[in-house]
């Protein structure tokens, strides 16, 4: 971690660190500086006296002896700038850091190893050389998913079907915060371009920490991870995910279901006090269908007939398929459309037309249609999980039949769920980016915007905070270009 001879190098302490009362410090070759701007002069206070009690010499000056400088919110451009303005250079012992460094060593109780993910990359260093001058050569992945190239050819498929099992479980139990960082190995190992041969080759990969290493570990020494192995065969889990398979279940009530002693669609659909609304009786109604994963060509067949409702509500409104079929995916759960209409107030009225027109043709099993919320004085949002605010609909519809099979026998259509979005023209491109995921594709995309550049993004803008200003952009292409980021093909955002 740090250099045995740095541990015995006597350092000036700045008196500056023990103003805030009289602790101790224990960590004699680090030195503390956090960065005041956006993270506000009270929340400073309050992390630089966390910090002191827990032995860390922290200095209010950014002066010689600072080893981590820590910022929170910050473009790195801006705060690059500034710490240049003030005459402060990187230097194998000197760290420009992300407050998750911070907070990561606040809750171990002393100063974390620095990783890669942590550093706050000088814009104008050259790229090519990595993250850092002190980091290792093969350290080449990105911790931020909207910087590798994730294709749909997994090969690493035994180790991050394992961690999405635990992920998944966390999920279920409450756990985001520990579900994401197992989404996030999984990912990271579906965009290297051979499987590991070797527990060592995860060393110099991000976003591995030493849980998910445990289960690589254990699959390459046995075969199976023991932990993931547990978690299929635990009860709890195992009703947990055949409840949320049902369209309109979500984890919440799931749960609920579970702790009330149903572990059965028979149970729960012959308990007299469960109520299920609009959306769950669908979901059971054509569970057998929907269960099923929709296949490319199913998706295709659909697109003529939405093309075709479209078109004759509106003939010059367009039909693009995103989501993962978008992303070059064989099967999904559903087939998400988006609708481009070059006329200003026609995303509100072409929806409620295509259901309406999908209802003569005897074809809609279930609609739920949602208006559009959408106000651009209300935005940027900073929230991730909230749904967009356009104009969509979640449907169940019935999809002819090449041929019939046994289970279907009498009818000659399958259920299909299916997603609509129709965006007002100017907020295409952000909606369709959105749209075409994947979620955690996404998550980064968001994150990296925020925390790299200080720009805002969702499915409706692009706002530079540094600024004001929302940013335009025709094509996808642009969006990537204002965040300074390679352009990421569709096909190559399945993380
Ligand atoms: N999405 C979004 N806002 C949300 C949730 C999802 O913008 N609150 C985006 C991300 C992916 C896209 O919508 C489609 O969602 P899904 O159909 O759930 O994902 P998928 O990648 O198409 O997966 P599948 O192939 O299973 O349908
Ligand atoms: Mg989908």
């Amino acid at each position: 971690m740090f250099p045995t001879a740095l541990l015995t190098r006597k350092r000036r302490r700045p008196e500056v660190a023990f103003a805030g009362g009289h602790e101790e410090v224990k960590f004699r070759d680090v030195t503390l500086y956090l960065v005041e701007r956006r993270m506000g002069k009270s929340r400073r206070n309050f992390l630089s006296n966390l910090a002191r009690s827990k032995g860390f010499c922290v200095d209010d000056a950014l002066s010689a002896d600072v080893t981590h400088v820590v910022s929170e919110g910050n473009a790195a451009q801006e705060l690059w700038s500034w710490l240049e303005e003030q005459g402060f250079r990187e230097t194998h012992d000197k760290h420009v850091l992300h407050i998750s460094w911070f907070t990561e060593s606040m809750s171990a109780g002393r100063p974390v190893p620095v990783e890669i993910r942590h550093y706050i990359q000088n814009p104008t260093m050259d790229q090519r050389s990595c993250a850092h001058p002190s980091a290792k050569p093969e350290s080449a992945v990105s911790p931020y998913a909207c910087q590798r190239r994730t294709t749909i050819d997994n090969h690493n498929k035994i180790f991050t079907d394992a961690l999405d099992v635990v992920a998944e479980n966390l999920e279920f139990s409450g756990n985001q915060g520990s579900s994401l960082a197992f989404k996030r190995a999984a990912s990271v190992l579906k965009s290297l371009p051979a499987g590991l041969t070797r527990l060592e080759e995860t060393q110099c990969l991000p976003c591995l920490g030493e849980h998910s290493r445990a289960i690589i570990e254990e699959i390459f020494e046995c075969g199976s991870s023991s932990r993931v192995e547990e978690i299929l065969n635990d009860e709890r889990y195992r009703t947990m995910k055949l409840f949320s398979s049902v369209f309109g279940v979500g984890p919440k009530t799931a749960e609920n279901w579970f702790c009330r002693g149903l572990r059965t669609f028979e149970q729960v659909l012959s308990e007299p006090s469960i109520r299920l609304n609009r959306m769950q009786t669908a979901g059971f109604l054509f569970y057998e269908d929907i269960s099923k994963p929709v296949s490319r060509t199913e998706a295709s067949a659909l697109k003529i007939i939405v093309e075709e409702a479209v078109i004759c509500v509106n003939p010059s409104a367009t039909v693009n398929i995103t989501g993962g079929f978008r992303r070059g995916k064989e099967f999904g759960h559903d087939v998400d459309f988006i609708i481009k209409t070059p006329e200003a107030g026609q995303e509100d009225v072409i929806l409620p037309a295509v259901i309406e027109r999908f209802k003569s043709q005897n074809i809609l099993l279930y609609s739920d249609l949602q208006e559009s919320t959408f106000d651009l004085r209300q935005l940027p949002t900073r929230c991730f999980e909230a749904m967009d605010h356009f104009s969509k609909c979640f449907l169940i519809v019935k999809l002819k039949r090449e041929q019939e099979t046994d289970a279907t026998a009498g009818r000659d259509w399958r259920a299909v769920r299916v997603d609509l979005v129709a965006p007002p023209l100017e907020r295409f491109t952000y909606a369709l980016l959105g749209w075409s995921g994947s979620t955690l594709f996404e998550r980064d995309l968001r994150r990296f915007a925020r925390l790299e550049r200080g720009k805002l993004l969702d499915n409706h803008v692009l706002y530079d905070k540094a600024t004001n200003t929302f940013l335009p952009a025709n094509t996808e292409e642009d969006i990537f270009a204002h965040l300074g980021l390679e352009y990421i093909e569709p096909w190559q955002r399945n993380a």
